[in-house]
């Protein structure tokens, strides 16, 4: 049985925007059946031995697939992907844009977006570091939300792991103010997080995982 390794107990901040949501979320899209091993984040689950040699970094989320270890959430979803033969087209040029989207997502778009977040985080709102981290994100935002004129998703015309992952990264921590000058991309949020797949997730991650 696939294994995932999941929060069981994080803290208030995180706790719904936690990165584990990505693989769980793919896993309801495709129907694929898994077992959680749930890690207290506060209790240092994280950083004991047996975690590390799963992942050396000490984070969440990952998967162990009958010994095939795999950490990073883009790489676990593409994994997934091609595993299943669902969210990931089977041809080379469909499965070459979820790629393509899937790694903007996690570089060209995360990476502003997060840097500014936790700025932000660490005292630093109000500063220059912070307004321009948040004019970089900004810049980026709108770039995709010209991209998404008249598209449903951004990768292909079929829902794909490139969705969940571009849906994920534009939520959580990211400043609300970047979005709401984007209508292609609130659109297209609103569109990813009203699938049936993402809400019984959710429900599921929200019973389950203790605020710490
Ligand atoms: N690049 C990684 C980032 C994973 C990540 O940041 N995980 C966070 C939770 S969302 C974590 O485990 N944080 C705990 C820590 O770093 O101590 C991925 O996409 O999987």
């Amino acid at each position: 049985m696939l294994k995932v390794y999941g929060f069981a107990r994080v803290n208030r901040g995180a706790r719904g925007n936690t990165r584990d949501l990505r693989v769980l979320w793919a896993l309801e899209e495709m129907g694929l059946g898994y077992e959680i091993v749930g890690l207290d984040h506060p209790n240092h689950d994280l950083d004991s031995a047996e975690y590390r040699a799963v992942n050396p970094f000490g984070q969440i989320p990952a998967i162990d697939d009958d010994g095939t270890v795999v950490t990073e959430s883009g790489a676990i979803l593409l994994y997934l992907g091609r595993q299943s033969g669902k969210l990931m087209p089977r041809d080379l040029a469909g499965e070459a844009q979820v790629l393509r989207w899937s790694v903007a997502a996690l570089s060209t778009v995360e990476l502003p977006l997060l840097s500014h977040w936790f700025v932000n985080l660490s005292g630093g709102k109000g500063t220059k570091p912070s307004e321009a981290l948040r004019g970089w994100g900004a810049m980026r935002v709108q770039q995709l939300d010209g991209w998404l004129a008249g598209r449903e998703f951004v990768a292909t015309d079929q829902f794909t792991v490139a969705d969940i992952l571009m849906t994920h990264v534009l939520g959580g921590g990211t400043d609300p103010g970047l979005l709401e000058p984007c209508a292609n991309v609130l659109a297209y949020r609103a569109r990813c997080l009203g699938r049936p797949a993402w809400e019984r997730a959710f429900a599921a991650y929200c019973e389950r995982v203790q605020a710490a």
